[in-house]
Order: C-alpha cells, then structure tokens, then sequence
C-alpha cells in the first residue's frame, strides 16, 4: 500500500511486463489488471520520491468539477496538461495554415528544428486561446469529455443527469447504497472526444464514518498520468468527505492497461533507486462545505518534501 505500492507497480511492469505497441507509436511494457491501495488517514498521497505538481493536479480537478471541458481555464491557471490534445483538434482543421504540424508528439523528439516550429506553433495557439473568444470555444474545447459526462451527462431525451450533483446527494443521504458510482464512460459521446476517457468509472463507499472511493482507470501511463490521478481523485474524496462529514478512508485505484513508455524507462530505474519519504497532509478551508465553491487557494499541502522532479517526453 501507499507509495511502496506504486514502486512495486513500476518494478513489476519493468520485470514482467510484455512489450506492447500502442496507439502513439512509442512502445510499452505493459501488464493488464493491477489494483493499489492508499488509507488517506497515512498523509495525502503525492507521491515523494518524484516532485508532483499539485497545483497542477488541483486545477485539472477543480475545472472537471465545475463541469468545463476547454483548456481555456486550465491556461488562464498556467496549467498546460491538456494542451497537445486541443492543438491536434486545430492543426488538423481546415482553418489551420500553418507548417505542416502532423504526428508533432513524435516529430517534435526526433527533429530539433521542427521541435522549434512546433513551440511557435504551440506558443501561438495558446495565445489565441486566451485572447479570441470564438477561436477558444471552437478550438479550446476537448469534446464531451470528464467535466461534461460528470456534470452535464445527456440523454436519450435530451434531459441533463449531474452525476457528481447526485453522488453526493445519495453519500449524504443513502450512505449505504452500494450505486454510488460516475460514470465518464459514455459510448456514444467517445466519438467526440479528443482522448476518450482514462479514469472511467469510479465508486464511493461508505463504512464507519468514512468515505472510500475506487477508480477504475481503462489506460495508465504509469510514469506520467497516474501519480496525477491518485492524487487528483484523493483530493476528490477529501472534498466529497469534508461535505458530507464523513473522514476520508481509502482510495482504491485499479487498472486496465497499466503500461511504462520505453522512453520512461530510464526515468522510471532513478526513481526506483530513491528512498520514500513520508507523505504530506492536506488541509481544506473548512469554510467553505460545498464542493462546487472550493478554489485553489482553498487547498493546502503541509510538509511536502519530495525527490526532484523527473522530466520526460508525453506520448500524444
Ligand atoms: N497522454 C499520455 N500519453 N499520458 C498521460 O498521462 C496523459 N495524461 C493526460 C492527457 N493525455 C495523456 C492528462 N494528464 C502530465 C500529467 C498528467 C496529464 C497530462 C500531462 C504531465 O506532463 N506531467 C508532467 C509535468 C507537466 C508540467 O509541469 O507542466 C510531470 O512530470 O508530471
Ligand atoms: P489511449 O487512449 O490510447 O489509452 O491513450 C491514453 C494515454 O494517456 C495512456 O497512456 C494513458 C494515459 N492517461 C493516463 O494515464 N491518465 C490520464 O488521466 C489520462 C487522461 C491519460
């Protein structure tokens, strides 16, 4: 369990993995069905043996929380995780004139020039987003993704289901029911998504006071993505348990396809040979109960003093 937990998966992925090739052309080592623990009354779960950006991670989850699905607010937060997959939606359009910016993730790792052209290229596009209306909502928006199937679930006759609205509702009220599940799963929304969705489906639990919640993630970049997404859903089911007055109780996080990138490898053998240091804690604004009010400034970590930072390319 907790951070032992998530150096074991990377040691096994690394032993027993098998080589896979994947949607990205970059190429895995990959094992399908894995589950972690992490009892958020042991400190906050931000990994320390690699710096994670929780101001980063807290944007990312407060923008799919007010149900927001373009990048426009994650920039307006200096937050650039999901620019490359709104670029693509814009360099593969008509209205693009720009140098020919196909397959850039690869491209822009191979070849120092056309790496030049795709920052300026990048550099422009996110300045667009910021200051032309028009041009963000068409090109800012990343389809029906998190935020959408979270807050603004459509259906078949035309009515809006708030899953996270509902959950916490039934949390307070039901805190036995064993459906206390959001779904961002939704078949006939994938089509429009810029990246169907990694964390899929998740569920709460309630049991002595305290409120668990397990994920279940379809896909893991286990350098990149997952300790993101541990941290962004304890954060979540701090917030949901502030509300609801419950204590958080664990989070259970497991995987489908949990895979390394061959070009994490190296990253991945550093922070194997670093010693873990004890977790952080958070600390919530307790005036603020509702999760819908919560903003940056709400959160704190306390006594977060993690290994360097590990840099190292995304796979698009
Ligand atoms: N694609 C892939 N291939 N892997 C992902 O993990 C992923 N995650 C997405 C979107 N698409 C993805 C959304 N979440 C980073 C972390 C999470 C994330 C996207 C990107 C990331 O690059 N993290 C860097 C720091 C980035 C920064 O400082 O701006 C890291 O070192 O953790
Ligand atoms: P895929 O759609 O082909 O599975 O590619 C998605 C990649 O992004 C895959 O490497 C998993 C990774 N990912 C995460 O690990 N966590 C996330 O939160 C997101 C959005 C993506």
């Amino acid at each position: 369990t907790g951070e032992r937990a998530y150096l074991d998966l990377c040691n096994h992925i690394l032993h027993n993995g098998t080589n896979k090739q994947d949607r990205t052309n970059t190429g895995t080592y990959s094992v399908f069905g894995h589950q972690m623990r992490f009892d958020l009354a042991k400190g906050f779960p931000l990994l320390t043996t690699k710096k994670v950006p929780f101001r980063l991670v807290a944007s990312e989850l407060l923008w799919f929380i007010k149900g927001d699905t373009n990048i426009r607010y994650l920039l307006q937060n200096n937050n650039n995780i999901w620019n490359e997959w709104a670029f693509e939606k814009w360099v593969t359009s008509d209205s693009y004139h720009g140098p020919d910016m196909t397959d850039f993730g690869n491209r822009s790792q191979l070849d120092i020039r056309f790496h030049e052209q795709y920052k300026e290229q990048m550099s422009i596009f996110k300045e667009r987003i910021l200051a032309d209306d028009a041009f963000a909502k068409k090109f800012g928006d990343l389809g029906a993704v998190y935020g959408k199937q979270w807050r603004q679930w459509k259906t078949s006759q035309n009515e809006v289901i708030d899953q996270l609205k509902e959950v916490i509702e039934n949390i307070k009220y039901k805190p036995d029911s064993r459906r206390h599940i959001v779904s961002a799963w939704n078949p006939e929304d994938i089509p429009s998504m810029a990246l169907p969705p990694c964390h899929t489906l998740f569920q709460f639990y309630v049991a002595e006071g305290k409120l668990s919640c397990q994920l279940y993630q379809r896909s893991a970049d286990v350098f990149l993505g997952v300790p993101f997404n541990i941290a962004s859903y304890a954060l979540l089911t701090h917030l949901i348990a502030h509300e609801c007055n419950l204590q958080p109780g664990e989070f259970v996080h497991t995987l489908g396809d949990a895979h390394i990138y061959t070009n994490h490898i190296n990253q991945v053998k550093t922070q194997l040979n670093r010693e873990i240091r004890s977790f952080p804690t958070l600390q919530l604004n307790a005036e603020k109960t509702s999760i819908f009010d919560f903003e940056l400034s709400d959160f704190e970590i306390l006594d977060y003093n993690p290994h360097p930072a590990i840099k190292a390319p995304i796979a698009v």
